[in-house]
């Protein structure tokens, strides 16, 4: 496949040449194939190639740079910015996590500390996974972002996903993926939302509907009701204080994303995601502090399940960048 030609737009190469860039090819290895940087970013991608606990569909730990090689078809152009990407902003591609760690616990640890480097309020960070099992170690890293100041009762956790992951351990391991929203609970959010919902067990059930602190809208309500659809959206934009987007790409509908770890019928639209990261983006009260991007796996015979990744995770840059430029950061 041919890379996408950067140089095409006029507006695009004012950005490559101007002092900050080191270089105005398309480079390898780059989210979007953007050029490298000089100084503080204002977004950093960053990927986590963990994969110890999928049930099945191997192949997590390929997806981050699967994502970023797809990215490099992504377009630079969106209507919400009105010009190409970067924008003016530098966007910086961080080298990946090395994997270092003997258990799965301290595999944890060393990714919040990997983490913890751009969680300083000043960059955004864009996490590309591997497994969910990461969610507890990225919500671990947040704790010194000024918009906590190690109060995670501030935090909230949006979820897009197919599973609750509520479960308090899968097959005796607590820090499973299925597990992966339960154990970010454990730091004592503000709430949680979820959407895309359609496997869960009685117990995740149980503790959906007992939960003051948990709002989940479940694939089925919103793919039927519109009006159920709606109340998602305006949730999102009632939300007061910092949020974590966390996007479980196994919660858009299997038939765009086939490759996941565990892919399941029946989610949601890949502009549904659109619109959910849409909301949270504009919830005039809130501010998204960091994303990710979880459960790739690369796909031999079609890019889509990669580049539905890479597509959503570029909108959520666009949108930050244009909440910068709004001055809202
Ligand atoms: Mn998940």
């Amino acid at each position: 496949m041919e890379k996408r030609d950067l140089k095409k737009s006029a507006k695009s190469q004012e950005h490559w040449l101007s002092a900050e860039f080191v270089s105005e090819e398309f480079v390898e290895g780059n989210f979007l194939g953007l050029p490298d940087i000089v100084g503080d970013p204002d977004v950093v991608i960053l990927q986590i190639p963990y994969e110890l606990t999928t049930s099945y569909g191997q192949g997590t730990a390929l997806g981050p740079a699967a994502c970023v090689a797809a990215s490099g078809q992504v377009e630079l152009f969106d209507r919400l910015l009105g010009e190409d990407l970067p924008a003016g902003y530098k966007i910086h591609t961080a080298p990946q996590w090395d994997g270092e760690g003997s258990s799965l616990k301290q595999q944890l640890a060393n990714i919040s500390q990997y983490l913890a480097k751009w969680t300083d309020g000043e960059t955004f960070p864009v996490i590309l996974g591997g497994e969910h099992g990461i969610l507890p170690a990225v919500i671990d890293s947040l704790a010194n972002h000024p918009e906590l100041n190690g109060d995670y009762s501030k935090l909230n956790v949006v979820q897009i996903d197919a599973h609750a992951d509520l479960r308090e351990e899968l097959d005796g391991e607590p820090f499973s993926h299925a597990c992966a929203a339960a154990r970010a609970m454990d730091y004592g959010l503000k709430h949680l939302y979820q959407v895309g919902i359609r496997a869960f067990s009685k117990q995740e059930f149980d503790r959906i509907n007992s939960s003051d602190n948990i709002t989940t809208f479940f694939a089925q309500d919103t793919l039927r009701n519109s009006g159920k659809w709606q109340q998602w959206l305006d949730a999102l934009r009632e939300i007061h204080g910092p949020i974590h987007l966390t996007i479980d790409i196994d919660g858009l509908d299997g038939s765009i994303v086939p490759a996941t770890g565990t892919p399941v019928p029946g989610g949601l639209s890949y502009w549904q995601a659109v619109e959910t990261i849409e909301a949270v983006f504009s919830a005039p009260n809130a501010t998204v502090i960091s994303m990710d991007v979880n459960e790739i796996v690369p796909q031999k015979d079609t890019p889509l399940t990669q580049f539905t990744a890479a597509m959503l995770a570029t909108k959520g840059i666009t949108h930050h960048i244009n909440v910068r430029k709004a001055g809202r950061w």
